[in-house]
């Protein structure tokens, strides 16, 4: 462990089969403990308490599955039926969508980021009490069919949650293009008591209207009914407002042009096996991406950031 200015690099365990944690409580005025343990399914996964949070994350797809505000409510949904099996997705909380957005015929859906197992290659704890992960995906098959790229995540938990996906086209000749997105699944405690902020206006694909093109002619969005939307020209924040949890969760992002609103209501709840028959009364995903026509075309050499903030309010 090597201290610099607030920098806590941790000696990571050599197998994630023992419960390690690094408790720096002793070491600095940052209280705050790392733990690193089996998850379900034996899928390994951080644990993170600070002073004002508690977050897990796991090394499959740096998948954050909880973060919650010490005395608030998750602000992330995770399904009860999620499957936690190596190389399948997890159902909720920030799953990490890269190279491809939405299904590919012989593929998974979603690209490949998200089913495998990332490498943890810093672990900061921050001055503000908040602590940072920095993840990489190690190399495996599908990157070959690409140029030479880095993916870099940063998850940073404290008053609120951050997370920034950095592609870097190590090509010295050849371009990369890309979609992708922090699909991001928010907790509500009644859908029917819940509406999203800051789409008005806004021009969006409607997923289950046979893909027609839309515009949103009312300036707060209510679900009632299976919701998918591409938002196309939508770069700036979106506010989920909970009338039940009096609360609000604005989504900021940068570096994405696309938002996605995804609720699949009754009939596709009952298709999907890792998502419970009712689940869809709980949560809805905000989602922050660059898709279709804003893919990502990176030269050589350049790298393109997408960040996404969760900042949560009391009404
Ligand atoms: O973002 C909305 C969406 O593309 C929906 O069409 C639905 O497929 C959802 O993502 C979940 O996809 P997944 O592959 O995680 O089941």
């Amino acid at each position: 462990m090597k201290r610099g200015s607030g920098t806590v690099r941790l000696q990571l365990p050599s197998t994630m089969s023992t419960t390690y944690f690094y408790d720096w409580q002793k070491k600095s005025d940052a209280p705050g403990r790392v733990t690193f343990k089996p998850g379900t399914g034996g899928l390994p996964k951080i644990e993170i308490e600070t002073a004002c949070c508690s977050a897990e994350i796991y090394l499959q797809g740096a998948h954050v599955t909880k973060f919650q505000k010490t005395g608030e409510e998750s602000l992330l949904f995770m399904s009860e039926a999620s499957r936690f099996e190596t190389g399948h997705p997890i159902r909720g909380g920030v799953p990490v969508i890269f190279p491809w957005f939405g299904p590919r015929e012989g593929h998974d859906s979603h690209g490949f980021a998200r089913n495998h197992t990332w490498e943890i290659w810093e672990i900061t704890s921050l001055p503000n009490g908040g602590v940072r992960v920095q993840f990489r995906l190690p190399d495996c098959p599908e990157l070959s069919a690409y140029p030479a790229l880095h993916l870099n995540y940063s998850v940073t938990v404290g008053e609120t949650l951050i997370c920034e996906l950095t592609v870097t086209n190590r090509s010295a000749d050849r371009g990369l293009e890309f979609e992708d997105c922090l699909h991001t699944y928010l907790r509500v405690s009644d859908i029917s008591r819940a509406s999203i902020a800051g789409l008005g206006g806004g021009r969006f694909i409607d997923k289950v209207d046979g893909m027609a093109a839309k515009t949103q002619n009312v300036s707060v969005l209510k679900i009632g009914e299976e919701t998918d939307r591409v938002y196309g020209d939508s770069p700036n924040s979106v506010e989920l407002i909970d009338e039940s949890l009096r609360r609000k969760i604005r989504v900021d992002k940068s570096g994405g042009l696309s938002t996605v609103v995804w609720n699949p209501w009754v009939e596709k709840s009952k298709r999907l096996t890792d998502f419970g028959d009712d689940e869809y009364q709980r949560m809805v995903c905000i989602e922050s991406g660059n898709i279709a026509q804003n893919r990502v075309s990176l030269p050589p050499g350049q790298s393109s950031a997408l960040k996404l903030k969760l900042i949560s309010n009391a009404l």
